[in-house]
């Protein structure tokens, strides 16, 4: 995407809008934000003290994934015993600094922990959907989007699911995992997550009928993970199979990103783009911020060295995020227009105040709304929108009453208090136009 700037004047009462140069952004989230995506990465909680990592950490990503701490065996040591002490200091961590969060994973067949690993049949049914709505009622209104299932289709060509125990007890344990969170947490995208599905082969495939049942059959479900751990090349098919996915109306999701090998620039560069080229690929996460950070020991897969400078595979992350297409909304990569419009409601004090600012382009939008408190704190918010004919596609930092017409937007958990004089921001993206939104904001 041509990165444009843009400057709204007020000239005999309509608005001028000036493209200028390319004005691209300098970090990971921001380049990914130019398009209404995200940049995340896996964090560490034992890490949030190395001040190179932290620093990497709040300044290039702007989604966080904990590598280890919501996963079975550390949120529930013990039966009906939670532990949230690691996935609550990355959760805060990521939240304080303005970062949105996915929670990885609910329910896998590893990292179980030893009493989980010695039940069967309805016993453990029962443990792990309890499991699901436990810690997905601990987390509800934090979490962008939930891994409820990894990994729980097998390799090779059987295109059918991995034996495990959790599969013992009856092929729907994956669906009855996806309602229990989705009515624990309503608010969080709820995804599938595995690897080697990174191209289209017998094991996305089994994956892709999967979806495409819980679709026709109202299984929740929101979005699919690519973890992509991969060596020296992206498939030739990556983007298609991105594509076939995204057309079952889901999202994709690049959960787990990290490649190893001589041409790693290059297959980072091309497994960004085919992100970018794909409507609905809301965005990438890598799994370590440095290379001593990566699970691969020794393969140097991430995007910073271990001393935490920028690898070449970082340059060309960041380039094709700003190359990349408008937005998740459309696949258009010639004219953008970034238009800022700002509508200020005059409100009495103690009040709040909204506006929006509209990255938009032909066919669809990205709207950035300010929640500004007046001179008393807020306690929840409510925003006001109007969509003249696009329609909402995506949302983060608030729940939104609908997709089209007036669409009413109350505050998440995180963000509903804002001191006085203070503001906060969630947005959305749509389809269509985004003119004229006029936000108002009111008080909960
Ligand atoms: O295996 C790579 C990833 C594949 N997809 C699912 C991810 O959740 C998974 O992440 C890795 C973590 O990066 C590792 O850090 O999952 C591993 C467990 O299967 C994690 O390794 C474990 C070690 O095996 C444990 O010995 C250690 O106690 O990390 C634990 C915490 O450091």
């Amino acid at each position: 995407m041509p990165i444009v700037s843009a400057v709204v004047a007020a000239a005999l009462g309509t608005t001028l809008v000036v493209t200028a140069t390319a004005n691209a952004a300098t970090t990971l989230g921001a380049a990914a934000a130019q398009s209404g995506r995200y940049f995340g990465t896996a964090v560490a909680a034992q890490k949030l003290g190395d001040s190179t990592y932290v620093n990497l950490l709040n300044t290039e990503f702007n989604m966080v994934t904990a590598e280890n701490e919501m996963k079975w065996d550390a949120t529930e040591p013990n039966r009906g015993q939670f532990n949230y002490s690691g996935g609550d200091r990355i959760l805060n961590h990521a939240l304080n600094n303005g970062k949105r969060v996915r929670g990885h994973a609910l329910l896998w067949y590893q990292q179980q922990p030893r009493w989980a690993q010695g039940l069967s049949g309805s016993d453990l049914r029962q443990a792990a959907i309890n499991h699901v709505t436990q810690v997905a009622t601990h987390y509800k209104g934090k979490i962008y989007a939930w891994d409820v299932v990894n990994e729980a289709f097998a390799d090779g060509n059987s295109g059918g699911r991995r034996d495990s125990n959790l599969q013992r007890t009856g092929n729907d344990w994956i669906e009855a995992a996806f309602r229990a969170a989705r009515a624990a947490d309503p608010g969080a995208k709820l995804c599938y997550n595995d690897y080697n599905t990174d191209s289209i082969n017998p094991k996305s495939t089994g994956i892709y009928n999967m979806v495409r049942d819980f679709k026709a059959r109202g299984v929740p479900i929101d979005c699919v993970g690519m973890q992509s751990h991969l060596s020296n090349n992206a498939p030739s098919d990556y983007q298609a199979n991105l594509q076939r996915f995204a057309d079952l109306g889901v999202e994709v999701q690049i959960t787990e990103l990290d490649i190893s090998g001589s041409n790693q620039a290059n297959a980072y560069g091309a497994v960004t783009r085919a992100c970018m080229a794909v409507t609905r690929c809301a965005g990438i996460t890598v799994w370590g911020i440095r290379d001593s950070d990566s699970w691969r020991g020794g393969e140097n897969p991430l995007l910073f060295t271990s001393s935490g400078a920028k690898k070449p595979a970082y340059t060309s992350v960041l380039n094709a995020l700003n190359a990349g297409g408008p937005g998740p909304t459309t696949t258009t990569t010639t004219t953008t227009t970034t238009t800022t419009t700002t509508t200020t409601d005059p409100v009495p004090p103690g009040d709040c105040t909204a506006s929006v600012s509209l990255n938009q382009w032909n066919g669809g939008f990205v709207a950035t709304v300010k929640v500004t408190a007046g001179s008393s704190a807020l306690n929840g918010w409510r925003v006001t929108t109007t969509l003249s004919g696009g329609s909402v596609t995506g949302s983060w930092g608030a729940n939104g009453s609908g997709t089209s017409g007036t669409v009413n937007w109350t505050n998440v958990d995180y963000n509903g208090s804002v001191p006085a004089g203070q503001s906060t921001e969630f947005g959305f993206q749509g389809s269509g136009s985004g003119s004229g939104l006029n936000p108002t904001c009111s008080t909960r």
